[in-house]
């Protein structure tokens, strides 16, 4: 199955992040990320062997020891890729906690013999893919604060018409 494991960001700036979805959808062509599916990753594993979920969930408990919940900013739009194919997200500033989060999380992984995307960490969300942003200006996006608290394993389910994310396991930063 296909893994990943991400920060989940507070209700406050979950709207928020809608409230700028909406805005880009008169702004920019392409395809919206449903506010459901927002989140932060911290390590991408893509296909995974299902049989290690539980192994990968108590790894996770581990990783997460110690982490109280990270205060987070919302930040700039910026972009990966083409400017007429871009992936388009919002900027999730952390203070260094997400950072420390994430690097704590990948150094298990790769102790765990588990293989994940080893491409630096940016903290953002995806709010938009294949969006054209060659043209006409982006919305400037609002700021909102809260704190990250959970911590979770997701599966990614690419086959039918929308992409389905579904929580496995989730850890509570306390
Ligand atoms: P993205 O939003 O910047 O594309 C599920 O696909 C999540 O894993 C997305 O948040 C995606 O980031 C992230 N991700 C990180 N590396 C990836 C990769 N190599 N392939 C697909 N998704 C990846």
């Amino acid at each position: 199955m296909r893994l990943f494991i991400a920060a989940e960001l507070p209700q406050e700036q979950l709207e928020v992040l809608s409230e700028t979805s909406a805005r880009l959808r008169d702004a920019v062509p392409g395809r919206y990320v449903p506010p459901s599916n927002f989140h932060v990753t911290l390590a991408f594993l893509g296909e995974t062997d299902g049989s290690r979920v539980a192994e990968l969930a108590e790894l996770l408990d581990d990783a997460c020891a110690g982490f109280e919940p990270i205060p987070v900013t919302l930040g700039a739009l910026g972009s990966f890729g083409k400017a007429r194919r871009a992936t388009l997200w919002q900027a999730v500033e952390s203070d260094g906690g997400l950072e420390a989060l994430a690097d704590a999380i990948r150094r298990r992984l790769a102790h765990g013999g588990f293989s994940y995307d080893e491409k630096g960490f940016l903290a953002h969300t995806t709010l938009m893919r294949s969006a054209d942003i060659s043209r006409g200006e982006l919305p400037m996006p609002q700021v909102a604060w809260g704190s990250v608290e959970d911590v979770t394993l997701f599966k990614s389910d690419l086959s039918g018409k929308h992409t389905v994310y579904t929580p496995l396991h989730t850890v509570r930063l306390a």
